[in-house]
């Protein structure tokens, strides 16, 4: 598998270091955001290392269609509170868009009617 030696998250995927995994599938993973911005807030990323989700959608759509297969499986987990069945899924792509982490990512909200919403 594909590792970039210092990025944080291939350490989560590795073990490394932890992190509060809430769901897997064959090439992705689900774990709880360090800073939450809202009651459901988790990241959902591939095991194996891409850059953006420009760059993984080119090499592997069937793991970006995993991660958000995944990111509603993480909302439907929080279906009885006020959000419903809705999610907001962000994709970061690029430092100026606010990408901190260069190991693809997909934001999971949920949990609660959803402000802020730029589009
Ligand atoms: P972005 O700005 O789109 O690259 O989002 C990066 C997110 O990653 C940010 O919301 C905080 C989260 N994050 C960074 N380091 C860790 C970590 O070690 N563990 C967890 N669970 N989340 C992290």
């Amino acid at each position: 598998m594909e590792t970039v030696a210092d990025c944080i998250f291939c350490k989560i995927v590795a073990g490394e270091i932890p992190a509060d995994i809430v769901a897997t599938s064959t090439g992705a993973i689900a774990f709880r955001d360090i800073n939450p911005k809202a009651p459901v807030h988790c990241l959902v990323i591939p095991t194996e290392h891409y850059e953006n989700v420009a760059e993984l959608a080119a090499a592997d759509p069937e793991v970006l269609a995993e991660l958000v297969g995944l990111a509603e499986g993480v909302a439907m987990m929080a279906a009885d509170t006020p959000g419903g069945e809705s999610f907001r899924l962000i994709f970061n792509n690029g430092a100026e868009a606010g990408q901190a982490v260069f190991h693809v990512h997909g934001h999971v909200l949920a949990g609660e009617k959803l402000g802020w919403n730029p589009a």
